[in-house]
């Protein structure tokens, strides 16, 4: 696993190292409210994270006092829709379809498709002083980039509803509450602690992550029937692979398995 720092874009930074690729959003003066050159930055590092088998896991967070404001509503849109389907939907469902753990290390506000975004990955951490705002209605807009469908199925149908017509704030501590992030940690500690979490998952056997990943995401849309159906396919793909020999060989053997990702 590697050292690498690499940094080729404008409006966030990327770095790899460990097996982690950290994408930091880096617009901090305007709380990393997303405009142009950060939906593709962002996109392209997604993409990147895909194609580097180096990477094993992704962390997604923001510099300065946010994580992310959602729109940059300072930029014309040459129309929502559009602006949408071309960019938005394609990162979220980038980082849906993604085969590796993606870690939301909320630093601060997440507002609007800041919150989407933080939505989309698979586990989020939060800052004490972290908080989700879904503000779409604030500036007569709807909940997008999958902030509709996501949001009921992390906190449910009642709460969801109550979040994005009012659009109250929810600090940290309630988020933590109802599920929608799985640990509230001291604002410094933050990175330290998913860090920590994502270099756990960096050893981890990586197709094994990938497919429980799959079933997961999968799991909202269909019935237990077609769920067991699918474990049982995913489970034989599995249990073909040298990790999962290397799996139960370390466990025979009492020592800790070196997953490949073969
Ligand atoms: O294609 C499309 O356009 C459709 C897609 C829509 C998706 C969306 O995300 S719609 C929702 C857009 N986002 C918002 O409506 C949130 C706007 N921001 C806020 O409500 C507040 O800033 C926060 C609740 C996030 C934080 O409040 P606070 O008091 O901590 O900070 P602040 O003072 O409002 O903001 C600090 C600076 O960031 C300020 O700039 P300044 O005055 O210091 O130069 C502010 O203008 C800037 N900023 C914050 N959010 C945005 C932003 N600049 C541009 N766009 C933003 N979204």
């Amino acid at each position: 696993m590697s050292g690498d720092t690499e940094d080729s874009f404008t409006a966030i930074r990327y770095e790899v190292a460990d097996a982690v690729a950290t994408i930091t959003l880096a617009r901090p003066d305007a709380l990393n409210a997303m405009d142009a050159a950060m939906r593709s930055d962002l996109m392209a590092a997604i993409t990147g994270t895909a194609d580097d088998p180096a990477v094993r896991v992704v962390v997604v967070t923001g510099a300065g006092r946010a994580f992310c404001a959602g729109q940059d509503l300072r930029e014309r849109t040459a129309g929502f829709g559009r602006e949408l389907r071309e960019t938005y939907n394609p990162i979220i469902l980038s980082l849906r379809r993604l085969d590796k753990p993606v870690i939301a290390a909320v630093n601060g506000v997440a507002a609007g498709a800041g919150a989407s975004l933080a939505f989309a990955c698979d586990i989020r951490l939060a800052a004490e002083s972290a908080s989700f705002v879904l503000a779409f209605g604030r500036v007569g807009l709807v909940p997008d980039s999958g902030a509709s469908w996501f949001l009921p199925r992390l906190v449910g149908p009642s709460l969801a509803a109550e979040l994005v017509m009012t659009t109250d704030p929810l600090a940290a501590a309630d988020a933590l509450q109802v599920g929608l992030v799985s640990r509230v940690v001291p604002d410094g500690l933050l990175m330290d602690e998913a860090r920590r979490l994502a270099l756990r998952l960096a050893v981890g056997a990586p197709r094994a992550l990938a497919l429980a990943k799959r079933a997961l995401a999968r799991s909202p849309e269909v019935g237990l029937e077609e769920a067991l159906e699918y474990e049982a396919d995913l489970q034989d793909v599995a249990g073909q692979t040298a990790d999962h020999a290397e799996g139960v060989a370390a466990f025979l053997e009492n020592r800790p398995p070196r997953f490949t990702g073969r």
